[in-house]
């Protein structure tokens, strides 16, 4: 399949399907839910790690890169889901976390008992340094036995990963070969820009270790090695990629550089971030997410490279929550805010329950918090004096299990998820939104996704079309234009829960659908709250 008319559906396992009633996905709920994947038109399945793991960030702390971890199943369970999708037409893209192990990780365990073949797997120092790391703690972690300090960019249990020693590099292409020869047809590779660090490990000054790390000066020399010397160059592959810059995501996607397929990019969900802090709440910057999508579209279409684009992931708070309504308007801001994307130039990824409007998870104690960024986040707010109020309406609003809440299947007991206890709460308006009542629905949230994935396979336009962004003299009405050979796709999308004016002139031609299912606005003049249409010329 050619990833670039392909759609990319991502699952985060442990909160997708339970098939053995211990509240937690698993594999073979995976499996039983390949026919419904199948149904929603997509090419690709991207699964978060299911490896071994002591779970401190819900699997992205690998212990065992070869294995399956018996919370989500067998090596068998495994096989035989690969098998299926291949049966059905999909590919399972898996997760490499490959910037970083766990601690439990033999290598490490190694490293601590004083293996000096395998303390060079990893950045250890005689002194720590002022990097501070992503989850809000310092990057360097003291071992008394050794008398030396561990980078770590995430949690102290995940350890960073030294990539200038070739043997760590010939170990994880080991990995990728060992996928590929169980079917695997796809990878992603986690922080996959941070893995080069710097010439010199000293004093960053104040600033994250991601920013200190990030696309390094081996960074390109690194992923070239990878992919050519593993042969997934025709694979479809995507790397997450940590504040990087727009150039080195050209260089990164562009097929002369035999580097990836694809790139995720974060800049469009920083708008939120008051003076880029996460943890500080304001209303999104339309202007700034306007031209930041404007700048990554048309620079990577002109220079070669090619985008990811997505609104969700398991990292980010649900998309209907952050940029569109979940009242009165909730239908028809999901439907704009999917026609936005999948008209892009770009490879659309679907993140589950995106398709069917699930929302953030509206918790209102820590206690039914599990992921370990927000709880060390909610200490951190509340030491710099937030109230206990204040600090949980920010992770309300940030916290990454907004995305991770069980995937609602049908009104039933614990939304269809599971016969057992849910690992994490399921929100109560699992009761209306969920994959039963929309199915129903020929005018749901769910169906316009299969709408938008059937025209991506029938208009070659959206996968191959050139893209300029048309200025509508309306900040919160947003506009492009998709151009191939004398065919025009125009896409008009009001960002607003209100009626907006846009100076834009929409052609005549066919209108492929709107959020509104009624066609587009007469005169692309007048919109109504998160109106969207595309219209093909
Ligand atoms: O995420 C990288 C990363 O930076 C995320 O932590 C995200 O940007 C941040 O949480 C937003 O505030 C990857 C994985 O997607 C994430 O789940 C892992 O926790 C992280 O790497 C470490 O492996
Ligand atoms: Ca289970």
């Amino acid at each position: 399949m050619d990833y670039k008319n392909s759609v990319v559906y991502q699952i985060y396992v442990k909160s997708f399907c339970d098939s053995n009633g211990d509240g937690i996905g698993d594999l073979n709920g995976i499996r039983a839910k390949l026919p419904y994947l199948k149904s929603l038109g997509v090419d690709y399945i991207w699964v978060t790690p299911f490896f071994p793991s002591p779970m401190f960030d819900n699997g992205y702390d690998v212990a065992d890169y070869r294995a399956v971890n018996p919370m989500f199943g067998t090596m068998a369970d495994c096989e035989a889901m690969i098998a299926e999708a291949g049966r059905l037409g999909m590919g399972f893209m898996f997760d490499m976390v490959f910037n970083h192990t766990s601690w439990d990780h033999e290598w490490f365990k190694k490293a601590l008992a004083g293996d000096p073949e395998y303390m060079d797997y990893y950045i250890f120092r005689d002194k720590p340094l002022d990097w501070t790391a992503s989850f809000g703690t310092p990057a360097w972690e003291y071992v008394p036995e050794l008398n030396k300090w561990y980078l770590h960019l995430f949690d102290k249990s995940q350890p960073d990963l030294n990539w200038d020693n070739p043997k760590v590099r010939e170990e994880l292409k080991n990995v990728i070969r060992f996928w590929k020869g169980k079917g695997v047809k796809g990878f992603r590779f986690d922080v996959l820009n941070l893995i080069s660090k710097p010439e010199r490990i000293e004093d960053c000054g104040p600033g994250s270790g991601t920013s200190y790390c990030k696309d390094g000066h081996r960074i390109h020399e690194f992923i070239r090695e990878l992919v050519t010397d593993t042969q997934i160059e025709d694979m479809v592959t995507v790397g997450e990629m940590a504040s990087t810059t727009l150039e080195n995501c050209i260089r990164y996607s562009n097929p002369e550089s035999h580097e990836l397929s694809m790139c995720f990019n974060f800049h469009h969900l920083k708008v939120d971030y008051k003076n880029g802090d996460k943890w500080a709440l304001m209303e999104p910057d339309y202007v700034r997410l306007h031209d930041i999508f404007k700048e990554w579209q048309e620079e990577m279409s002109r220079r070669g490279g090619w985008n990811a684009v997505f609104w969700c992931n398991h990292d980010q708070p649900r998309v209907v929550s952050r940029f569109g309504d979940e009242g009165q308007y909730w239908r028809q801001s999901a439907k704009m805010l999917a026609t936005f994307i999948h008209f892009l130039r770009g490879t659309p990824y679907v993140y589950q329950g995106e398709e069917i409007g699930m929302t953030n998870a509206h918790y209102t104690r820590i206690e039914q918090y599990n992921d370990v960024e927000c709880i060390n986040y909610y200490q951190i707010l509340r030491e710099r004096g937030l109230s206990e109020a204040d600090a949980l309406g920010v992770l309300a609003a940030r916290s990454r299990d907004n995305s991770r809440t069980p995937m609602q299947w049908n009104p039933q007991h614990n939304a269809g998820f599971t016969n057992g206890t849910p690992w994490l709460e399921i929100p109560d308006n699992y009761r209306s939104i969920n994959v039963e009542a929309e199915e129903r629905d020929p005018d749901s949230i769910l169906n316009y996704y299969r709408a938008l994935i059937q025209l991506r396979k029938r208009y070659p336009i959206i996968a191959e079309g050139e893209i300029r962004f048309l200025d509508t003299g309306n900040a919160r009405v947003y506009a492009y234009e998709r151009s191939l050979g004398a065919q025009r796709l125009t896409v008009v999308c009001n960002f607003s829960g209100q009626p907006e004016s846009a100076a834009v002139a929409v052609p005549a031609g066919e209108v492929l659908l709107s959020s509104y299912g009624d066609g587009a606005a007469p005169d692309g003049q007048s919109l109504r709250p998160y109106e969207a249409f595309a219209v093909l010329s």
